[in-house]
């Protein structure tokens, strides 16, 4: 399912949390080499630069009610580049920017034909504005593509939802709001939490997720950079101790490679401001590297 052709796709969205910064993740993860690891594995890439989205800083206020609509346009135009790289049989790589982007990025990558959503986040993504504690739409990013939450942004690039829970997989849970957890297990998404991770090993928690996916013929990655432990991706605005290690999160990668069935990625919540000497970046760059095809023998 992956193509030969990966077009990297900026979206450096900043409206769906608090934090100044992770505007830069995009141009961060570019000179952290993404092109260059790609195009050593052989594959053609194609840079389409970044979405227009109006940053933080042109806000008036910190309102929801302000950041709403424009995080709905952002997810339009993310969604529009994301339709038109699967028409044109390329790999689209969307590089954030907060998470909320992905609510455009996935959504486009199922305009045509559906795909299981592997969804790789320190946190669920699954408050509703009722549930949530902060407001923060990154905080909302997978409850709307599953169809819960503000209706502008559940009908962003077609109406309804953009995923049922069977096809979808959350790994690395760890954080989760109180009513956030009631809403994730009525989902029928499936979850492995850290606690699983730790209890059945990384490779055991991937056997199980490619069972629940495997009705799917193909996978999106949604890869939260808080995910990983701060050790290698400190550079992320919301920390959550207790992440994924370099070698768990490179086995993921690498055996969901194995499926060949990867026909988009979404790299999201790389803080550069917050980050020491661009290591978020790197680490996401390795991470990449080893989902399409590098292989350590
Ligand atoms: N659950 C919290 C909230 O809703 C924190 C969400 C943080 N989200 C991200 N993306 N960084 O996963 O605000
Ligand atoms: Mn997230
Ligand atoms: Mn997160
Ligand atoms: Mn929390």
């Amino acid at each position: 399912m992956t193509t030969q052709k990966i077009r990297i796709i900026g979206v450096p969205m900043d409206l769906g949390q608090q934090h100044r910064g992770v505007d830069m993740g995009p141009v961060a993860i570019r000179y952290a080499g993404l092109s260059t690891a790609l195009r050593g594995l052989g594959y053609q890439t194609e840079d389409m630069g970044n979405v227009t989205i109006p940053g933080h800083y042109t806000l008036t206020g910190t309102s929801y009610a302000e950041r709403l609509p424009l995080i709905c346009k952002a997810c339009e135009a993310t969604y529009r580049l994301a339709r038109e790289a699967v028409q044109a049989a390329t790999t689209p790589v969307f590089l954030g920017g907060d998470h909320s982007a992905a609510i455009g990025s996935i959504g486009g990558v199922t305009h045509d034909r559906p795909a299981g959503v592997i969804w790789i986040d320190a946190h669920g993504d699954f408050n509703t504005p009722e549930t949530s504690e902060t407001c923060n739409i990154h905080g909302m990013a997978l409850a709307i593509l599953l169809g819960q939450g503000p209706p502008e942004l559940v009908n962003a690039g077609r109406p309804g939802p953009k995923l049922r829970g069977d096809q979808v997989a959350l790994i690395g849970v760890r954080d989760l709001d109180r009513r956030e957890k009631q809403l994730i297990r009525e989902s029928g998404c499936t979850v492995f939490t850290m606690r699983d991770i730790d209890e059945i090993g990384m490779s055991g928690v991937l056997r199980a997720t490619l069972q629940a996916l495997a009705g799917m013929d193909r996978l999106h990655v949604s890869l939260d950079m808080d995910s990983i432990d701060a050790n290698e991706a400190p550079g992320v605005g919301t920390p959550v101790p207790g992440g994924l290690t370099y070698r768990e999160a490179q086995l993921l990668m690498e055996t969901i490679c194995d499926t060949g069935k990867i026909c988009s990625l979404d790299i999201m919540e790389t803080n550069p401001i917050l980050d020491i000497s661009n290591r978020t970046a790197r680490t996401a760059v390795a991470l990449a590297a080893s989902l399409f095809g590098k292989s350590i023998l």
